[in-house]
Formats: C-alpha cells, structure tokens, sequence
C-alpha cells in the first residue's frame, strides 16, 4: 500500500472540494491570447500604458471613470464567470467595487517585470496570470 499516494490523491481532492473554480489552463490561455489581441491596438505585439488605459476606458460603458463589476462583465462575456469574478476581485485594489485608472496603473506596473520597459509583452502577461492561477487555486486539466 502506498500511502504517500493516498495521502496525495486526497489532499488534492480536498483542495478540489475547496476550490469553486471549474476551468482549466487551456480556457484561461485561450482568454489571455485573446485579451492580448484586444488590448493592443497598433498590433506591435507589446502593451503600452496608453493601450492598458484605453482598454480600461473601452469597458467604461457610462464614462464615470468607474469600471463597475456588471461593466466587467458585459465586456468579459463568455463562460470564465468565476475566472473573471476572481479577477475583479484582484483588480479592484482597494475594493470599491469600481475600476479606476489608479488599479489600472497598480496592476500595469505588476505585469511589467520582465523587462520592466513600460510596455507589456505577452511572456509578462503570462508570467502574470500563472502567479493568479495559483493565487485562485485553477488546475491543470482537459
Ligand atoms: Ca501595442
Ligand atoms: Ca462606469
Ligand atoms: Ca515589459
């Protein structure tokens, strides 16, 4: 009897238990390939702050300098729900409920790490989310 295995195969059951999150790695990459798409404009493969905050900006649908979660949503449409109420939750830094250019900069400033030149590449937004992944508690899967 191997009991490191059982022990294994129950602790990650219990962390499955835990977990709300149903999606997987390829869904999440699928969204990021996308998201990245979306959010440069000039399409030279790299993310400006001008790109991230006209992004933000896109998805203020009233123009209140408020990106409010039902806003997120309606842009963020698609079947990565939960994904996506985790990343509001992570975005709105100082849980207002609201998206504001200041979250936006905050979180413009943790993605470009590597190299830290003001523009964002797609290995740094990637490198970003797989440190949210686990943050979220997302598993590999089908
Ligand atoms: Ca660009
Ligand atoms: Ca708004
Ligand atoms: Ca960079």
């Amino acid at each position: 009897m191997n009991w490191n295995l059982i022990i294994f195969l129950c602790s990650s059951r219990c962390i499955l238990a835990q977990s709300p999150t149903k999606f997987t790695i390829g869904q999440v990459d699928f969204e990021l390939d996308r998201e990245f798409e979306l959010m440069d404009q000039n399409d030279d493969k790299v993310i400006s702050q001008q790109e991230f905050d006209d992004f933000q900006e896109q998805q203020d649908k009233d123009g209140n300098d408020c990106v409010s979660m039902d806003e997120y949503f309606a842009y963020h449409q698609g079947n990565m729900l939960t994904f996506e109420w985790h990343m509001f939750q992570h975005l709105d830094h100082n849980q207002d409920g609201c998206l504001e250019l200041p979250d936006m900069k905050e979180e413009f400033n943790e993605i470009d790490r590597a190299p830290k030149d003001n523009e964002i590449e797609i290995h740094e937004l990637e490198l970003y989310y797989s440190k949210l992944y686990e943050t979220f508690g997302i598993v590999k899967g089908n």
